[in-house]
């Protein structure tokens, strides 16, 4: 080889939606025996597997990372020249129809960087097996639609390990030689091999009980270290209410005596719903009051519910191959958003959940990743955990809960639980089946799952002889692979409001053609339209409303996203054009100012915590979504200039805001967080305004607050101001909280989104804190991935942004690809920007892709980029 090759970087296989074939063989009990050592475990696997139709094909079972000891069929051993071994895979040419197979493999769970497989986690062991976990740690066909039941049998030192758990119910424990003791679990629900779980090592558990509305006691239990366990009472609150509500509203019960939960340091995702085996990243059940904030509160609700409700959309009915993933997890975020809309402020939910959608979905779809809810083929399935599966999924559904209504809604669950209960199925199955309970016809609506990109929806409107007449028009932008997309069908939620704020209609439009007109006859004069309400379906607007009008659904429409959004096409009619002349025009600001000043001066605020929202300029990122090219310094600019003037100009306000809203008036839990929301978003305004008496009061909240949401909101305010202190209020942070890993997180943070130039500075000096390490997936986020998304930190004239960024996504990519993989898309959406953003983001793609040893799952995201 040439010194200086430069040849092209391997290419990865792509594998395609279209290809799907039914498994060769199936497997219906799956007997496993876990000896578990750091670096020597050793499993044991038996299996009955039975070939799946007429054919003579070889079987060939998955595996990686392991070394095998054994194989036997039928109690006979395999010789090593009867099979054929690679990196990936076991094949067994010659097998009877029904046979037993036995397997023995050795793996080093201490040495699993990667998170995937069993790996251990503060010196326990756990797993994790979605997608393709489950095959790091014995050979198997380790594919979704391979149902087996499981029994385990784990083995282990009693002192280092006390507690041994696997899914299902507990069968027997003992005690055994050489200070060993073993438990056994038996899972009478079949399952795919993803939702396998093993956990076992020093923990501690608090424990509470649920009846289910047939009667059944489940035990409730939640695992984790010693240091934490003081910290899960809010989780297991969470559990039972989760488990009481998908009772109530989708008539599901839960299926097993015992339900376990175990939080661990180390995960590379939010949470895994394994069959009665949960496992979540601590930052998902660990909340009190002094060290998780009001929003780290909800999140643990909604996570804990998220995993509860795979019970049922995931696990009894799963999927049939890794492209129906949305089939899963787009229902069940749509319950889990549901579920959190009825325990807290709808509205709020809602905004949050937009929020959530236009900053990390649009983006997706907007750059050279896009894929539809249901994808046409991958690389690395890992890369598909993405907004578009998840929350623009989870949009898809609830437009089919409006276009069919709640009651029809549910036949159709419950059709489809009843239907393919115990089975691994299609999107397909699931729209056919609400199809089925509604009579309503969805072939077009099921390009929803097909085509990617976010539709552009025109409106326009023509009012005359009492006739208001609706034009709606609809595009969606080419996608990579996808030009010319054909019409969707979508729910239009439309209001109109009369002059004097009453509301006249609310309707559903169905709309289903490029183009279409609605009217309204028999209205007295002309009214105020409401269009998207509730944002009823994931569309970008394109609409010149008046600013009256807009400043009219502020006042007087009943739907909080409405007013919200309406207060942000005000903000974006003030930031937009000065984008480009650099200066803000004065009318539009007034107009944001005024209707600032007419908010927060309202004696009856319907909802402190949508006021809070509404109080809040479009985030920077979104801003950049709505450029046709995107200048970070620009944006940073103008939103900082607004900031501060709207900071200075209502400064009395905001004082009376914080100062109303400062008391503990309220009893119950939400309406305290709504007003602890509002007033630390003045609190932040008021630090914007640089004055001395502000920065005081900040820092003597940061030093007085008795929960962490005060503490950390005067925190944040004052690091990413112009606070004198700055320095001396980090260290009296970190000195505080540097034992409590998840508050660290935020520490590091907060720091790597600092809106500044001066991040880059900062963010080298945090990746060599002795805290920081590339091992921790938490910490990864909370440093590079957070500085990955501060547009006036990140993106800096000089490119050093870009170039740290690769720098340690080559570095992350030997020890956790997944990781890696995430951070690198942070560079995807390239070509949307000025120059020299765009040749320098480029450069480093570029000198990314030229490393030889780069992952799947970086080489996939690197090599879409630059295509
Ligand atoms: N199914 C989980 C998400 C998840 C996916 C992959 C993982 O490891 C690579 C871990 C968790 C959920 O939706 O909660
Ligand atoms: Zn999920």
């Amino acid at each position: 080889m040439l010194e200086n090759d430069v040849s092209a970087p391997a290419m990865n296989t792509t594998i395609y939606l279209k290809e799907y074939q039914v498994p060769d063989f199936l497997i219906s009990q799956v007997d496993l025996e876990f000896v578990l050592s750091p670096d020597n475990t050793r499993v044991k696997s038996r299996l009955k597997v039975t070939r799946n139709g007429a054919h003579d094909r070889a079987l060939t079972l998955c595996g990686e990372k392991l070394t095998l000891i054994s194989v036997a069929i039928n109690d006979e051993s395999v010789a090593a020249d009867a099979y054929e071994q690679t990196d990936m895979s076991l094949k067994l040419p010659a097998v009877p129809n029904e046979f037993e197979l036995v397997i023995e493999t050795e793996i080093a769970p201490q040495q699993n960087t990667e998170l995937s497989g069993l790996y251990r986690s503060s010196g326990n062991y756990c797993t994790q097996c979605e997608a393709e976990g489950f095959r790091r740690i014995t050979y198997f066909l380790d594919r979704p639609d391979v149902l087996a039941e499981y029994r385990v049998r784990i083995v282990a030192p009693k002192a280092a390990c006390p507690v041994l758990l696997s899914n299902g119910n507990p069968v027997a424990q003992g005690d055994g030689p050489d200070g060993l003791h073993w438990a056994q679990w038996h899972d009478p629900h079949p399952k795919p091999s993803y939702l396998f779980a093993l956990v076992a090592g020093d923990l501690q558990f608090i424990e509470d009980q649920f009846t289910t509305m047939s009667g059944r006691d489940v035990a409730l239990k939640i695992y984790t270290q010693s240091a934490y366990i003081n910290k899960c009472a809010h989780a297991m609150a969470s559990l039972k209410r989760s488990m009481a509500w998908d009772e109530r509203v989708y008539g599901r019960e839960y299926d097993l005596d015992i339900y376990n939960i175990v939080a661990v340091d180390d995960f590379n995702m939010g949470a895994m719903e394994n069959k009665g085996l949960n496992v979540f990243n601590t930052k998902y059940v660990l909340a009190d009051t002094d060290t998780a904030t009001d929003a780290d509160y909800e999140a643990v609700e909604s996570v804990i519910a998220h995993e509860y409700f795979h019970n049922w959309s995931g696990n009894r009915v799963t999927c049939r191959d890794w492209f129906q993933l949305s089939l899963k997890e787009g229902f069940t975020v749509f319950r889990d958003q549901e579920y959190s809309a009825d325990l807290g402020s709808r509205a709020v939910k809602r905004i949050q959940d937009v929020q959530v959608l236009r900053a990390f979905q649009f983006k997706e779809d907007s750059g050279p990743m896009a894929h539809p809810i249901r994808p046409d083929s991958y690389q690395e399935i890992n890369n598909f955990y993405t907004a578009t599966v998840y929350q623009k999924g989870a949009e898809v559904i609830r437009m089919l809960h409006r276009l069919l209504g709640a009651d029809a809604f549910r036949r159709g669950t419950d059709l489809y639980f009843a239907d393919f209960d115990g089975q691994a199925v299609t999107t397909e199955d699931f729209v056919h089946a609400l199809e089925r309970a509604s009579g309503v016809d969805l072939t077009q609506f099921r390009r929803w799952y097909s085509q990617a990109g976010t539709p552009i929806i025109k409106v326009e409107q023509h009012f005359g002889d009492g006739v208001l007449t609706l034009s709606l028009q609809q595009s969606c932008p080419d996608t990579p692979g996808q030009t010319d997309k054909l019409p969707f069908h979508m729910p239009i939620e439309v209001a109109l409001f009369s002059p004097d704020g009453k509301k006249l209609v609310a309707q559903t439009l169905s709309f289903n053609q490029a183009e279409q007109q609605f009217r309204f006859d028999n209205l007295a004069c002309k009214p105020v339209v409401s269009v998207l309400r509730y944002f009823s379906a994931p569309v970008k607007l394109e609409y010149k409303q008046s600013n009256a009008d807009r400043l009219h659904l502020i006042k007087y429409e009943d739907d909080g996203f409405v007013r919200w959004e309406s207060m942000q096409q005000l903000c974006l009619a003030m930031i937009q054009p000065a984008l480009t002349t650099g200066e803000l025009d004065p009318r539009a600001y007034q107009r944001v100012r005024d209707a600032f000043e007419a908010l927060m001066t309202d004696p009856n605020p319907s909802d402190k915590a949508v006021l809070a929202e509404m109080l809040t300029l479009p985030p920077a990122a979104y801003i950049a979504e709505l450029a046709s090219r995107v200048d970070p310094a620009a944006i940073s600019a103008v939103r900082d200039r607004c900031i501060e003037r709207l900071a200075k100009d209502l400064e009395k306000y905001f004082h009376a805001l914080y100062a109303d809203n400062n008391t503990a008036l309220d009893t119950d839990a939400q309406s305290l967080a709504a007003r602890r929301m509002l007033k630390n978003r003045a609190l932040f305004y008021l630090v914007e305004t640089g004055q001395t008496a502000y920065y005081a009061l900040a820092s003597h909240q940061y030093h007085a607050a008795s929960n962490m949401t005060d503490r950390l909101a005067a925190f944040t305010a004052l690091v990413q101001s112009h606070y004198p202190d700055r320095d001396a209020l980090i260290s009296d942070f970190y000195e505080t909280w540097q034992h409590e890993p998840l508050v660290l997180d935020k520490w590091f943070a907060i720091q790597a989104m600092r809106p500044s130039s001066e991040a880059l500075r900062e963010v080298e000096d945090l990746l060599h804190h002795s805290d920081f390490t590339l091992t921790n997936p938490n910490r990864v986020r909370s440093v590079l991935g957070a500085f990955s998304g501060n547009l006036a930190g990140f993106h800096r004239l000089d490119g050093k942004g870009y170039a740290l960024l690769v720098d340690y996504v080559i570095k992350l990519d030997q020890i956790n690809p997944q990781i890696a993989a995430r951070l690198v898309s942070s560079l995807n959406s390239w070509r949307r920007f000025t120059e020299p953003y765009a040749s320098r983001m480029r450069t480093e793609l570029a000198r990314l892709n030229m490393v030889s040893q780069l992952s799947s799952d970086v080489r996939e995201v690197v090599s879409k980029a630059l295509s």
